[in-house]
């Protein structure tokens, strides 16, 4: 995709010379060693118990005033409730966000989307935090923090996730992710929160647990047009699609979308499910509302109501919606619709068919591949195979901030999904 916004983006190598001529060949992890987290060279970890890893301070003594940036730029706390601001974002993010390692794919977050995951109850706009070029006013970076409670290992912790790490392409390795991410951090903590969770594809100081993308097909076709996946040389592109063919309806008794009045239901689930994980959210009913209410081309989310107990919730299923380009376009296709797999709680259901269930309801959307991380009951045989989906290239890293673990978790320990 390209830039469509003409206004220029100024050289940082020049700026850089007021940071005293900072040097770009740093070696290994020049900013994750200085921060509170576990480190991947042994001598750099401080010994201790499970917890925080930074002595704790008053929020009185923390830093004031805003990080310095280069002159040529300036901080913007982005309000997403403004339509104006919100298409900046988008426009900011669906040119310079995530990409394959192959440069085919560029994941596009829906305005829609960006809104829903920055906006849950009790967001701060400051946590919003933009980068503008002076006098233009252009948005070229970005990262966004928001409120949650994360149970790790049995103690409940309030921490901001963070998410939408992005810099605009004419201004990589320049260290500016580095100078967001201290400012981040600077504005969580100035309303007292010491702890962040994180996801990312590139390996820093220190995974707590790496779970493995996988994919099932649903437009089999398509997903070859556009090398997605490729055709299997001993097979036919008949016999592919007939492999992948799903039925019309789903399975299970009593499926249904998720209603307004089933939030608390799904609430009590929901937590209680989730505590068998050792990393894994915990949810207040006007955050269910928000995460998990249906929204068309955000989220999906399906109850299973008891059979003669109107209004009992069992089972729940959901999935997000999180298209890509199509960089190098092939075929005339220039979207990858996909679908991921969000929070499920097998209860009455198996997983098995609650999942086989969400494959349906994706292709029904017409979602050209459904994907899900090895996370929680994921399991790779069982569940993952056993529905036909394939295993990605993509590894997921997650990451504490300020919260020492002494153990790097399995992936089906972690019951936390960041969009
Ligand atoms: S993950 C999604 C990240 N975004 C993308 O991949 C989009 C495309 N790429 C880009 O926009 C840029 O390449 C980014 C780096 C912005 C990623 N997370 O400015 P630089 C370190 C953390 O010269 P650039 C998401 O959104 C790198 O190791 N650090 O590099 C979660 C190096 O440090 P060190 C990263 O390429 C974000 C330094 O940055 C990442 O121009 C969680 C180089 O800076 C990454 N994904 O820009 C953020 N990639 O020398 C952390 C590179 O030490 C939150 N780096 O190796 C921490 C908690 C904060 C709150 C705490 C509150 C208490």
């Amino acid at each position: 995709m390209s830039d469509e916004d003409e206004r220029p983006v100024p050289d940082l190598t020049e700026v850089q010379r007021e940071f005293g001529g900072m040097n770009l060949s740093v070696p290994d992890h020049a900013f994750w060693e200085t921060q509170p987290v576990g480190q991947l060279k042994p001598e750099l970890n401080k010994a201790g118990e499970e917890g925080p890893i930074d002595d704790p301070i008053a929020v009185a003594d923390v830093k004031q005033e805003p990080y310095k940036l280069p002159d040529a730029f300036e901080w913007s706390s982005c309000d997403l409730t403004n339509d104006t601001t919100k298409q900046e974002v988008f426009d900011l993010l669906a040119a310079n966000y995530v990409e394959d390692d192959d440069e085919i794919f560029r994941f596009k977050y829906s305005p829609e989307f960006i809104k829903w995951a920055t906006q849950p109850p009790g967001y701060h706009q400051d946590w919003h935090l933009g980068v503008r070029v002076k006098g233009t006013e252009k948005l070229v970076a970005f990262i966004t923090g928001v409120p949650a409670k994360v149970m790790v290992k049995g103690k409940a912790i309030d921490l901001a996730e963070i998410n939408f790490l992005c810099i605009h392409k004419k201004l990589r390795a320049k260290r500016l992710a580095p100078m967001l991410i201290r400012e981040i951090t600077r504005r969580v903590n100035l309303r007292g929160i010491w702890q962040a969770a994180y996801t990312a594809g590139v390996v820093l100081p220190r995974p707590i647990s790496t779970g493995r993308y996988w994919h099932r097909s649903l437009n089999f076709k398509k997903l070859v047009e556009i090398n997605f996946t490729t055709l299997h040389a001993r097979s036919t592109m008949a016999r592919s699609i007939k492999l992948f063919k799903l039925e019309n309806k789903t399975r299970t008794p009593g499926l249904r979308e998720m209603r307004d009045e089933d939030v608390p239901g799904v609430t009590v689930i929901l937590n209680k499910y989730l505590r068998k994980f050792a990393v894994a959210p915990v949810f207040t009913e006007a955050e269910v509302r928000h995460h998990l209410s249906p929204r068309d081309g955000v989220v999906y989310s399906f109850v299973v109501e008891d059979e003669g107990k109107p209004g009992a919730v069992t089972d729940f299923v959901s999935f997000y919606s999180l298209p890509s380009t199509v960089i190098k376009n092939t075929m005339g296709h220039d979207t990858l619709r996909a679908a991921y797999s969000y929070y499920n709680v097998p209860g009455k259901t198996p997983l098995l068919d609650l999942m086989g269930d969400a494959l349906i309801l994706a292709k029904q959307r017409d979602f050209d591949v459904f994907n899900a991380l090895d996370l929680m009951e994921n399991e790779p045989e069982a569940i993952l195979s056993a529905l036909k989906f394939g295993i990605g290239d993509g590894n997921l890293q997650y990451y504490l901030y300020n919260w020492r673990l002494n153990e790097e978790l399995p992936s089906s320990e972690i019951g936390l999904v960041l969009t």
